[in-house]
């Protein structure tokens, strides 16, 4: 996008991200590529599946007493991202290899949560409303493949009860106006009392179970509403009476407690479709909810959308492709007929990854990969403040890739894996699927673009290629 630029004047380098300015420093990790991306705002166009999605889910919370918000800048504190909900300074959401930081100051959201506090706070302002949805696009240095891409968007909802006479009653009057979904639910998480899942001490338990109860019925009509408008797509012949499958698991979070996840059967496996719990007690207090108690939850849009439509590969809704994008219109559930597929072209990377790195000829792990290279500096050589270099990760040669191949590429995969039995070095083989969704790549391109993967990670992490 126009808006979006790495700049890179005299020796400083920084970015403008919708306009506005930010100055890159020892944490900046941001690339051309990702900021080509932001600012698509594809939830607010209407025939798009992101958006389609997006509404269905929202007419399961209904105005007035959820608000619907949606948030078009990515960029936030990391402060709002994290410490505000209680993420552990050393939790591994905030590493460098997981999180695309601006500078040490801000990031691209990880996820819609980044917007709760605010959220919360408004809704102690408004009385009318008892709970929101916030839909936004969200960033997350990631493997690749069908269902992951670096940016994708979630929908985060919450609900809360105020102080009052018998809330227990009123809870369980709510939970009881909720109609039947026909799923076929089990529930692998109701007991409280674990430490790994624990009820907060300030809570009485009761109440936590109901409000649980609530969560969870609210969600499974979102599923049921979706599996309905699945099912209605279909021609009646290919249409299944069988009830969908879907299962509650306890998880953990930090700013939920206790948390759950649920999964639904997707072809005979287990797919996560969000994660959900009652909002720590810290949270609403900070917001001014005082003595307030409720439940917060968050959805991968995709997940749904590509369930909804059976869309096959996540960068299909980056597509600008018409004969994608004329598939699909507002308010309407049909199934995505796919057109002829370019062909693919696998082309393998094997690399030592040095035992003992010597830190000459290294930066730290994915320090400014993407930033080095789009500016169009020295890569290879080390920051004085960066002597230590980290372990290679996983993540980096994603992003070399990303970077390199945008999304001309369709996965990449660790095929082979090995230590020397002598010298003790560990070399590794990555499979990387390039094929475009828009035309036929020539062997000329795709060489190119490996062989660019390869000098960037011998730039960048000093690996030695095989
Ligand atoms: C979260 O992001 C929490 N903020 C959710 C939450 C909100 C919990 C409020 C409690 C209260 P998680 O990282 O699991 O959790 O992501 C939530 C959902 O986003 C996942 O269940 C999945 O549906 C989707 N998701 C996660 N990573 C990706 C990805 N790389 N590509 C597509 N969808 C993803
Ligand atoms: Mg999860």
């Amino acid at each position: 996008s126009q808006e979006n630029t790495i700049i890179h004047d005299s020796g400083r380098s920084g970015a403008k991200i919708l306009g506005a300015p930010f100055i890159f420093d020892e944490t900046s990790n941001l690339s051309s590529s990702i900021l080509g991306l932001v600012g698509r705002n594809l939830y607010e166009q209407p025939d798009h599946p992101i958006s389609i999605t997006r509404k269905l889910i929202e007419s399961c919370f209904e105005e007035p007493t959820f608000k619907h918000f949606a948030m078009n800048n990515p960029v936030v504190t990391v402060t709002d991202n994290f410490d505000t909900l209680g993420f552990p300074k050393d939790h591994p959401g905030r590493s460098r290899t997981d999180t695309y930081y601006v500078n040490s100051t801000h990031l691209l959201r990880t996820h819609t949560s980044a917007h709760e506090h605010n959220a919360f706070s408004w809704l102690a302002q408004n009385t009318s409303s008892k709970g929101y949805t916030i839909c936004a696009d969200v960033y997350r240095r990631d493997s690749i493949d069908r269902s992951h891409f670096p940016v994708f968007h979630q929908m985060e909802g919450a609900r809360v009860w105020p102080p009052q006479e018998n809330r227990a009653a009123v809870i369980q009057r709510d939970c009881n106006d909720m109609p039947q979904t026909n799923l076929l639910v089990e529930d692998q998480a109701t007991d409280f009392s674990t430490d790994a899942n624990p009820l907060q001490p300030e809570h009485n338990p009761e109440e936590v179970h109901l409000v649980a109860r609530h969560l969870k019925l609210s969600l499974e009509q979102v599923i049921q509403r979706i599996f309905q408008a699945s099912q209605a797509s279909l021609p009646s012949t290919a249409r299944s009476d069988a009830p969908m499958q879907a299962r509650w698991i306890e998880a953990y979070f930090p700013f939920t407690s206790p948390s759950f996840e649920l999964e639904v059967d997707w072809n005979g496996e287990w797919l996560e479709l969000l994660g959900c719990g009652v909002t720590k007690q810290s949270i609403l207090e900070k917001a001014g909810l005082t003595n307030h108690i409720g439940w917060a939850w968050g959805v991968g849009i995709e997940r749904f959308a590509m369930l909804l439509f059976g869309i096959p590969d996540i960068r299909l809704f980056w597509s600008t492709d018409p004969r994608f994008l004329k598939q699909f219109t507002r308010g309407k559930i049909t199934k995505f007929e796919p057109f002829s597929k370019y062909p693919a072209c696998y082309k393998d990377i094997a690399f030592w990854i040095n035992a003992t790195p010597s830190g000459s000829s290294l930066v730290g792990a994915s320090s400014t990969s993407g930033v080095a290279a789009a500016a169009g500096g020295d890569a290879t050589k080390a920051s004085p403040t960066e002597t230590q270099p980290a372990a290679f990760h996983e993540n980096d040669i994603m992003e070399v890739v990303r970077d390199v191949a945008g999304s001309l590429v369709e996965d990449v995969k660790l095929v082979d894996e090995f230590v020397h039995p002598t010298s003790g070095r560990k070399s590794l083989c990555y499979r990387i699927n390039y094929r475009s969704l828009e035309r036929t790549l020539t062997n000329d391109e795709v060489n190119g673009l490996h062989d660019e993967v390869g000098k960037r990670m011998e730039g960048l992490f000093g690996v030695e290629l095989r």
